[in-house]
């Protein structure tokens, strides 16, 4: 029996994915320190956050990524066979792909993501502007093995990762996600990933902690989805967002601070908070060129081309499937 079910049904929500969330924020707030999956982070609200954080003048990574893919579109579509299908881990705006569609000619576009209507709706909106491309999304968790359409079966492979999402994997879980893709592409594949890169601390500490606080409401909206979601009571204003730069770790760290001692009431147990405690909500890794080059070796990778920005912030790398 879920011993959760009373709380669950009074969250109003007691679906397959909520029991899901209901587990994991169980688990993990039951840790030493306590932690909350990022996976989280994306509900309705949560998705609109982060796409006005794309847009702040302190985040860099998505207009820095953008103007890679814009400047180099004709280079990077030389390396690309003719007649590929692309294939793209997880699906955002369509903003990123449209340049590489705008300046190849792909015969197919293979979108993967666990939202089936949303990539649905992408498709159709690719089909209107690309009437020449055949698109067959597939809803799947592009973390785990899936199948490829049979219908690309037979075209050249083009992965595409946008977004510096690497960044937020673990790094054996990035080296676990790039050779289960290399699998799933299979031999001869291209790959095409954004991975963010380290810098200055202040600029990476202002990208975490905008002054119009766009990624405190992002990281906090994780306290909202559990109040309403799994009937939890945190008080929002007994929380602070905090983001640091560890260095030895190479990693942006985000935490929800607990600003007293407290107790929380979810899914029928306490949690107990003492002052200053964290949620820790998010790694976000920034790579060295090096460093990044040898994790794609380690999954059966090679560093075809690397293409960086003028100020060297952010960089986008080729990568090929070797026999
Ligand atoms: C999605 N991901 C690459 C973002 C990042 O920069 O790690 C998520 C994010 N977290 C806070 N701001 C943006």
């Amino acid at each position: 029996m879920n011993v959760h079910a009373p709380a669950l049904a009074d969250a109003h929500l007691p679906d397959e994915q909520t029991t899901v969330f209901a587990r994991d924020a169980m688990v993990d707030l039951s840790q030493h320190p306590k932690r909350l999956s990022p996976k989280y982070f994306y509900d309705q609200t949560g998705s609109e956050l982060f796409e006005a954080i794309t847009r702040l003048p302190e985040y860099y990574p998505t207009r820095t990524e953008l103007s890679i893919l814009r400047d180099r579109g004709k280079e990077i579509a030389q390396i690309v066979p003719p007649g590929a299908a692309l294939i793209e881990f997880g699906a955002g705006a369509t903003t990123k792909v449209r340049l590489l569609l705008d300046n190849y000619e792909f015969a197919a576009y293979v979108p993967v993501d666990i939202s089936g209507d949303f990539i649905k709706d992408q498709a159709r909106t690719l089909r209107r502007d690309f009437p020449d491309l055949a698109v067959y999304p597939v809803a799947a968790d592009f973390t785990t093995p899936f199948a490829l359409p049979a219908e690309i079966c037979n075209l050249p492979k083009v992965g595409f990762f946008p977004g510096s999402t690497i960044g937020n994997f673990e790094p054996h879980e990035a080296s676990a996600f790039l050779r289960s893709a290399r699998n799933i592409l299979g031999e001869g594949a291209l790959m095409i990933i954004g991975v963010d890169l380290e810098k200055d601390e202040r600029v990476l500490h202002e990208a975490y902690n905008d002054a119009a606080g766009v990624t405190a409401r992002f990281n906090l909206n994780l306290l909202v989805r559990m109040n309403r979601e799994l009937g939890g009571n945190f008080d929002l204003s007994s929380f602070a967002h905090r983001a640091i730069y560890n260095r030895e770790r190479h990693r942006i760290e985000m935490h929800l601070i607990s600003k007293k001692a407290q107790a929380v009431r979810m899914l029928g147990t306490n949690f107990a908070f003492r002052p200053g405690e964290s949620i820790h909500t998010e790694n976000s890794y920034k790579y060295s060129l090096e460093r990044f080059s040898a994790l794609a070796h380690g999954a059966g990778w090679k560093v075809r081309k690397t293409w960086t920005d003028p100020a060297h912030m952010f960089s986008v790398h080729a990568l090929f499937a070797e026999g």
